[in-house]
């Protein structure tokens, strides 16, 4: 995807992303740390094949006022073109290695805990039982300088955490990633501490916009987008929206993220999209939308500045990035 600007004289260096800069994340670590350990993945030169979008299966879904009305980033991108780094650190690793995930033999589990009345494990299919299915039309914004425009399939984060009844000392909400490296075989590799972790202040978990995806689309996830269920935290950095979750904590201390062990001069806790607060190695002030040529300017909050911003009221955005 380099282009070359030399050609069209129209460009500016900074019109076009720079690969080199994102592709450097962690990959210096990852190449050495999956060649120690010796992790067959298929190599990068098999090529991802067509998936077509199929037939909508969910048709009756609510619409959301918070939806987008930008044009959507196309289905194939948005099946391809992945960061989930349990399936390998390429853009095209996780949909080539998710043909098997998740196991659809076993249920999914997921366990609800810490700081509540309520906690519980719980069949995927228990815990959406009584939540109805919306449609949110999202931007993601990834750190790395790229975007699209997601129709997501899911339900309010709120409404899931509500049936835990937490207590007064839930003030964050901690999220963790099935830990599974047979399963998950980039889990063998010490690319990232395993399981991945996220984490939200409570309100943040609470505000409306915090959703849970099950599906996109129309239809349900595939592996490579996080199913059975991911978060979706539209206006911070994409890593926030943590996938395949089987592990919902309450607790009272900031819970440490996987990106915050693994760089905390790059990564911090909040990961709020700001065009005014540079990732240590590149300017957040532009990302390209895939499927768009030119970059766009970054909004802050990723646009949902008004749904969000009161959440940060008289906190120094720079220092708590
Ligand atoms: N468990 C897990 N969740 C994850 C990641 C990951 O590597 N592992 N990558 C994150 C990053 S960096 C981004 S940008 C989004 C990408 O979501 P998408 O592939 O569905 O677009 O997932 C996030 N969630
Ligand atoms: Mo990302």
């Amino acid at each position: 995807m380099q282009i070359k600007k030399n050609k069209l004289g129209l460009l500016k260096d900074h019109d076009v992303t720079d690969e080199k800069l994102y592709l450097n994340r962690r990959q210096f670590v990852s190449k050495a740390a999956l060649l120690a350990t010796g992790i067959a993945l298929p190599s990068v030169a098999s090529a991802v094949p067509v998936i077509e979008a199929p037939e909508p299966k969910y048709t009756d879904l609510l619409t959301s006022p918070f939806s987008a009305t930008e044009e959507l980033t196309k289905y194939q991108s948005i099946v391809s073109y992945n960061n989930f780094y349990e399936f390998g650190v390429g853009k095209q690793d996780p949909a080539k290695n998710t043909t098997q995930f998740p196991d659809k033999s076993e249920p999914w589990r997921v366990v609800i805990d810490g700081e509540c009345d309520s906690p519980g494990e719980y069949d995927l299919d228990d815990l959406m039982k009584p939540l109805s299915l919306e449609e949110r039309i999202y931007r993601l914004r990834c750190v790395e300088g790229w975007s699209m425009v997601i129709p997501w399939v899911g339900f309010s984060l709120a409404d899931l955490l509500k049936q835990a009844k937490p207590n007064s000392k839930a003030k964050y909400v901690e999220f963790n990633t099935l830990y599974n490296p047979q399963q998950m075989p980039g889990q063998q590799s010490t690319v990232l501490q395993w399981p991945y972790v996220e984490g939200l202040r409570i309100d943040e978990a609470m505000n409306p916009l915090s959703f849970i995806a099950t599906g996109l689309y129309g239809n349900d996830l595939l592996g490579q987008n996080g199913a059975p269920l991911r978060l979706v935290v539209p206006w911070k950095y994409g890593f926030k929206s943590i996938k395949s979750i089987t592990q919902v904590r309450f607790v009272e201390k900031q819970p440490k993220s996987s990106w915050m062990i693994a760089t905390p001069s790059e990564y911090g806790f909040y990961s709020n999209v700001n065009p005014d607060v540079s990732h240590p190695r590149w300017s957040q002030s532009r990302e390209r939308r895939i499927g768009e040529f030119l970059k766009r300017k970054t909004e802050l909050f990723n646009g949902y500045k008004e749904q969000v911003s009161h959440l940060y009221t008289g906190m120094d955005l720079k220092k708590h990035f």
